[in-house]
């Protein structure tokens, strides 16, 4: 009897071992993605198409109030801009010298920020009058920004994001983004959407969604074959341009030197 009971407690506690164990094995699966768990990929469909100025590097995308501003590229050639929908008329613009390199662009209350590339300098614009405010200074190179209310956040080509101060524009965090094959590097134009941040991959025609908690990305959305292939000519670029109507929910993408501004819906898979 005894030692029936003896072989009963060796059991029971072999079991609350391989239980404990367990647990830890799914803690740990919780905490560090698997390969096995597969990212969402969402695909698209066309609501609506637009023109868009095929001279316009784009390099920072945001809608607002019914309008768009943008943010173009290349040396000699960089602008802010506010543009119409429906027509892609330019209705304001605002050229940087020379010497800058625009990037990335968002509006935060009233006034726009944008980047520049590799001269470390964004600059401070008012919202309505593209008025010069303010500038100020970064360690890293400059590739897209967007706002979650709070922070800016800012990409600079690479798998990191950068969380900055809205009114003194000192970092105060910065983030990680991987997904199950490790770090997601070419972080490029952002924007924030219903407590995601989308970025454009640099060379790519894939959106990421990240959770901005943790880094990780939670969706891709596969834009292959948005521009069809009598526009996609010399010298049509990437896929860049993000920018999302949070009244309307609309989203809107485009490209550098692209014919065309899409609204898209995103398809979940099935
Ligand atoms: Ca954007």
């Amino acid at each position: 009897m005894r030692r029936l009971f003896r072989i009963s407690i060796v059991g029971l506690l072999a079991l609350a071992g391989a239980v404990l164990v367990l647990s830890c094995l799914n803690l740990q699966g919780c905490l560090i993605p698997h390969n096995s768990d597969v990212i969402p990929v969402y695909s698209y469909n066309v609501v609506n198409t637009y023109p868009h100025d095929p001279d316009a590097f784009t390099q920072g995308l945001v809608f607002e109030d019914g309008v768009l501003y943008e943010g173009t590229g290349l040396l000699e050639h960089s602008t802010l801009r506010r543009v119409e929908l429906e027509t892609g008329d330019v209705l304001q613009i605002r050229e940087l010298p020379d010497q800058f390199f625009g990037e990335g662009i968002t509006i935060y209350g009233n006034e726009i920020i944008q980047l520049t590339w590799q001269s470390s300098i964004g600059f401070v614009y008012d919202k309505n009058s593209f008025e010069l405010l303010q500038e100020f200074d970064y360690s890293t190179e400059g590739w897209g920004i967007t706002h979650d209310g709070e922070h800016l956040i800012m990409s600079d080509g690479t798998s990191t994001l950068y969380f900055l101060d809205p009114q003194t524009f000192e970092q105060i965090g910065q983030l990680e983004v991987f997904d199950n094959d490790g770090p997601v590097t070419r972080l490029n134009e952002l924007e924030y959407i219903q407590g995601e941040i989308y970025a454009n991959v640099w060379q790519t025609d894939r959106i990421a969604r990240i959770a901005p908690e943790t880094g990780q990305v939670v969706g891709w959305v596969e834009l292959e074959g948005l521009l069809s292939t009598e526009d996609c000519t010399e010298p049509v670029d990437v896929l860049n341009g993000i920018a999302y109507d949070a009244d309307n929910r609309r989203l809107f993408v485009t490209g550098k030197l692209w014919p065309k501004l899409f609204e898209i819906e995103l398809i979940s898979p099935v």
